[in-house]
């Protein structure tokens, strides 16, 4: 498995925590909210069964959620940034509330709003996410910033014990654009037909 590793401040590099999350994913669902979460999935590899988010900033928890509950028997995790969790932090609450067990919730922890110039968000005041999903009731809810921490948190994600959710202080170093499919159509289509087979084409 590919091993997450710190960088030079300390702080642990985005595209290998991914990468090592991502490590022998098997049955696994992915969603990634936009921007450098998706590039950081995306560079993981291309997968039919990454649903990347283009846009619907604040909407990448409440996909999942919908996913998770269509999809019992299979893990779902999310994938996102500190800037688009605090536009959709209600959906939290809603997680909280329907207590879906195959529901992970993984923030990459910049605190800033990368893609748009690096402007701070409010976890660099301090505000804590972490506490947030445990408040709402997720089952599992912690702050990671070490890398010890990162394969403990994949086996969790394999073992659907939840609704999880890790807050992970990641470096704010911007890395290159790697890009999945940008037509959303094509990617709705792609994950429909992997996981659902010919029903695919049947199915709501
Ligand atoms: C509703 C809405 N507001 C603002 C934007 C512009 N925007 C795109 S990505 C982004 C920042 C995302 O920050 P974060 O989730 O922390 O990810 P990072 O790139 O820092 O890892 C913003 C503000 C948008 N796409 N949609």
């Amino acid at each position: 498995m590919a091993k997450a590793s710190n960088t030079g401040n300390g702080r642990l590099q985005r595209r290998d925590v991914v990468r090592s999350l991502l490590a022998d994913r098997g049955d696994l669902l992915v969603v990634a909210g936009l921007g450098a979460p998706a590039w950081d999935v995306t560079d993981a590899g291309d997968h039919s069964l990454n649903f990347p988010l283009w846009g619907g900033m604040g909407g990448a928890v409440m996909i999942g959620l919908g996913l998770a509950l269509a999809q019992p028997k299979r893990p779902v995790l999310v994938v996102t940034g500190d800037g688009e969790m605090l536009m959709g932090i209600g959906s939290l609450a809603t997680v909280g509330a329907i207590r879906p067990r195959n529901l992970s919730v993984v923030v990459l922890d910049n605190e800033v709003y990368g893609e748009t110039g690096q402007q701070k968000t409010h976890t660099a005041y301090g505000v804590d996410l972490a506490a947030t999903a445990n408040a709402c009731g997720f089952v599992a809810a912690s702050m990671i910033a070490a890398e010890s921490d990162i394969a403990p948190l994949r086996t969790a994600i394999h073992a659907v014990d939840g609704p999880l959710f890790a807050q992970i202080k990641i470096d704010a170093k911007q890395m290159p654009l790697v890009l999945p499919p940008r037509d959303g159509a094509q990617l709705k289509n792609r994950f429909r037909e992997a996981l659902l087979g010919a029903a695919a084409h049947t199915a709501n």
